[in-house]
């Protein structure tokens, strides 16, 4: 009955159903904008397939039977992001202390439906009550494990346009992810518009892995997709990669280099040959510049300076160059975010270290600073499900559906407690992916089972988990994903 991912804190059944039909009106309290919003964004993914005109109505104003969201001031139990949601044969009740409960407690209500409401449009012949559009009666009560529940997508090595990403946004919320960490820059492409270093996007942007066309986002591209994001409670974490992947800036602009000479544009997938001039004071006044300008784009708390695999920069260059970027960020009011070689690095409490595939985390927790975690050989989601896979790379080993959910992090990291860690992230590097279709093949069905283990309370257990997962085969279909049927689950119905 409750094939529900990520699996909630609690779940109490009871006999019944509550069905939707023709009659049901959502209904809002209080019907403030940040309530409504949450409303219409349920009616929406509920009338296409239901063919309902599910009016929203304030609580005090409707009769009959309802979906009723509700906020409750009180309840701050559930705190920022958790619900409760109560579904009994005369109506259900979504309530939360903060809109962001409420769209979460939205995602599990659209699960708790037969997989046919994300069809697009109406089936035929739809048989009597309570069918077809039953919610099971029970209570649920949910909230998040880590408040950090991210997915990385990598539009620098092949570029994705704007379309592409808010579908990828729209599949991550339906898992409750919060984060989308978009890496914007790398030695084979820059894709944000710099109004004041034009040349990043108008020439940086021009390239991609291969050779194909690149691309980059207009600044009114990049607002506008902070705004599905949020409209989705994700906050957008930008990348700018620091001093090393940087390729792109250093071809599209001769001065950034020690010696003045632009470098070639790169197509290839080599890691760790270019670096910004450490020394050279114009290299601080273009970072200054870049993370000012996307700073005053992005309203997230965050600002990602990459940091990784600087093979190119000396480690002490890379130690006082990270400290120096580190105010530039703060300066600018964001909290810096770097992969977890910035641990190597003196850090301020404030800064977050994305572990993927060393012990720098380890040094970055020491100084008291949060971790990330994106461990390589688990949610390095551009790895090869198996040998047979045609798309992604193999440096971290082939990632099955299990690897990726059955791993549990507060024992990932020796000497990083769990007070620490932020939380979880998977990352989806492009080098071999060009398509939608690609990001959503690798995407899914490991995707789920990530965002489960930054939801979901520790003890989780692959055989159930694994149950639920094959009951989201027809869900997937219905949404259209391009899912890998991997033979770990039993897909048959
Ligand atoms: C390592 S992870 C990288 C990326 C590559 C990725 C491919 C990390 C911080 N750096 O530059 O795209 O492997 O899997």
């Amino acid at each position: 009955m409750h094939a529900l991912i990520p699996q909630p804190h609690s779940i109490e059944p009871a006999p019944g159903a509550f069905a939707l039909t023709a009659d049901t009106s959502i209904t809002v309290s209080p019907a403030t904008p940040a309530v409504t919003a949450v409303a219409e964004y349920l009616a929406a993914r509920l009338r296409p397939a239901t063919g309902f005109a599910l009016p929203i109505q304030p609580a005090e104003a409707a009769a009959g039977p309802a979906l009723a969201l509700a906020l409750d001031p009180a309840g701050d139990v559930l705190g920022a992001e958790g619900y409760a949601l109560t579904v009994a044969p005369d109506g259900a009740r979504l309530s939360a202390h903060a809109p962001a409960g409420l769209f979460y407690g939205v995602q599990t209500l659209r699960q708790l439906l037969p997989p046919a409401i994300e069809n697009a449009t109406p089936l035929p012949g739809q048989g009597p009550l309570p069918g077809p559009w039953p919610l099971p009666a029970g209570r649920i009560r949910d909230v998040p494990r880590f408040a950090w529940r991210g997915l990385m997508l990598d539009v620098a090595r092949h570029f994705f346009p704007v379309a592409d990403v808010r579908r990828v946004i729209d599949l991550a919320a339906a898992y409750k992810i919060n984060r989308l960490h978009l890496h914007l820059s790398d030695d084979q492409g820059w894709r944000i518009d710099i109004a004041s270093w034009p040349e990043l996007a108008r020439v940086g942007g021009q390239t991609a892995v291969g050779g194909g066309p690149g691309g980059y986002y207009t600044q009114a591209d990049y607002a506008a997709l902070v705004a599905y994001a949020a409209a989705r409670h994700i906050t957008i974490v930008p990348e700018i990669d620091l001093p090393g992947h940087t390729n792109a800036a250093l071809a599209a602009y001769p001065q950034l280099n020690a010696d003045g000479r632009p470098r070639p544009p790169y197509t290839g997938i080599e890691v760790g040959f270019s670096s910004l001039a450490i020394d050279n004071e114009l290299t601080y006044r273009f970072i200054d510049d870049v993370i000012g300008e996307l700073a005053a784009l992005t309203p997230g708390d965050y600002l990602h300076i990459g940091g990784d695999e600087a093979l190119a920069t000396a480690k002490e260059d890379y130690i006082r160059f990270i400290e120096r970027v580190a105010a530039i960020v703060r300066a600018h009011g964001k909290r810096m975010v770097g992969w977890e070689e910035i641990g190597q690095a003196r850090l301020e409490p404030s800064a977050i270290a994305q572990h993927w595939a060393s012990g720098h985390a380890t040094a970055a927790a020491a100084q008291g600073a949060s971790v990330i975690l994106s461990p390589a050989p688990r949610v390095y989601l551009d790895m090869k499900y198996d040998a047979a896979t045609p798309l992604g790379l193999a440096w971290a080993g082939h990632i099955s559906v299990r690897a990726a959910y059955d791993w549990e992090p507060a024992t990932q990291l020796a000497g990083v407690a769990e007070a620490q860690l932020l939380g979880v992230e998977a990352a989806l590097w492009s080098e071999t992916l060009t398509t939608l279709a690609d990001i959503e093949f690798m995407l899914f069905p490991r995707l789920p089972g990530v965002a489960e283990v930054g939801w979901s309370a520790a003890g989780r257990d692959w055989e159930t988990y694994r149950a639920r997962l094959a009951a989201h085969g027809p869900r997937l279909g219905a949404m259209g994903v391009n899912f890998y049927r991997a033979a770990e689950i039993d897909w048959s119905p």
